[in-house]
C-alpha cells in the first residue's frame, strides 16, 4: 500500500509580529491559523478520497491537475495551490533589518533581475504595478521559466506558476485577507510595505 501523505501546517520561521509595522501581528496570526490551516485541512480531506495519488508530493500533483481524478480536482486546485503558496509566501518574508538593498539582495538575483529588468528599482516598480492591478483575488509573482528566464506573472485564486511549468521564485499574497485589517481598501500601501520584508536571501535560493 502506498503512503499517504497527510500535510501540516508549517511553523513560522518568525514570531506573528515579527514582521510589524510593515505586516501586523493580527493578520499574520489570522492567516496562518485560520486561513493556511483551512487549506491544508480541505486538501487532506480531498486526498482522503483518493489515496492511490496521495502519495505524489504536492507539487507533482499541482504540475500535472489533469492527473488527479476530477471528483478532487478543483479542491487540489484550490487547496493544495492555497497551501503551497502560503507557504512560499511565509519563507519570503522576514524581520525588516536597515540592510541597503543592494547588500540585501544576493548576488546571484541581482545578476538575474538586472540581466531581465535592468536594475532591482525596475523590478520592484513593474512588480508593484502588476500586484497593484490584480483584479479581485490572487497572487503576483516572480517566476523563472525552462529558458531561465525571470519575468513576473499575477493567478487568480490560489493558481501558481507550478500549474503552469513555471519555477517560483518570490510570491505576494494578493487575498484582501493579507492586508485588509491594517490597509482595508489601500493595497497599494500593503505592496509598498510589504517590500521591506522581502525575503532576499530565500528569493537567492530558489533560484
Ligand atoms: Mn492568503
Amino acid at each position: 500500500m502506498s503512503k499517504v501523505i497527510k500535510y501540516e501546517l508549517p511553523q513560522l520561521p518568525y514570531a506573528y509580529d515579527a514582521l510589524e509595522p510593515h505586516i501586523d501581528s493580527r493578520t499574520m496570526e489570522l492567516h496562518h491559523t485560520k486561513h493556511h490551516v483551512t487549506y491544508v485541512a480541505k486538501l487532506n480531506e480531498a486526498l482522503a478520497q483518493e489515496p492511490q495519488i496521495a502519495d505524489k508530493p504536492l507539487e507533482a500533483l499541482l504540475r500535472d491537475l489533469n492527473a488527479v481524478p476530477e471528483s478532487i480536482r478543483a479542491a487540489v486546485r484550490n487547496h493544495g495551490g492555497g497551501h503551497y503558496n502560503h507557504s512560499l509566501f511565509w519563507q519570503c518574508m522576514k524581520p525588516f533589518g536597515p540592510t541597503p538593498l543592494h547588500m540585501a539582495v544576493p548576488q546571484k538575483i541581482l545578476d538575474a533581475i538586472a540581466k531581465d529588468f535592468g536594475s532591482v528599482e525596475k523590478f520592484k516598480e513593474q512588480f508593484t504595478m502588476a500586484a497593484a492591478s490584480l483584479f479581485g483575488s490572487g497572487w503576483a509573482w516572480l517566476i523563472i521559466d525552462g529558458s531561465e528566464k525571470l519575468s513576473i506573472i499575477t493567478t487568480p485564486n490560489q493558481d501558481n506558476p507550478v500549474m503552469q511549468g513555471l519555477n517560483p521564485l518570490l510570491c505576494l499574497d494578493l487575498w484582501e485577507h493579507s492586508y485588509y485589517l491594517k490597509w482595508q481598501h489601500q493595497r497599494g500601501e500593503y505592496i509598498k510595505s510589504w517590500w521591506n520584508v522581502v525575503n532576499w536571501k530565500q528569493v537567492g535560493e530558489n533560484l
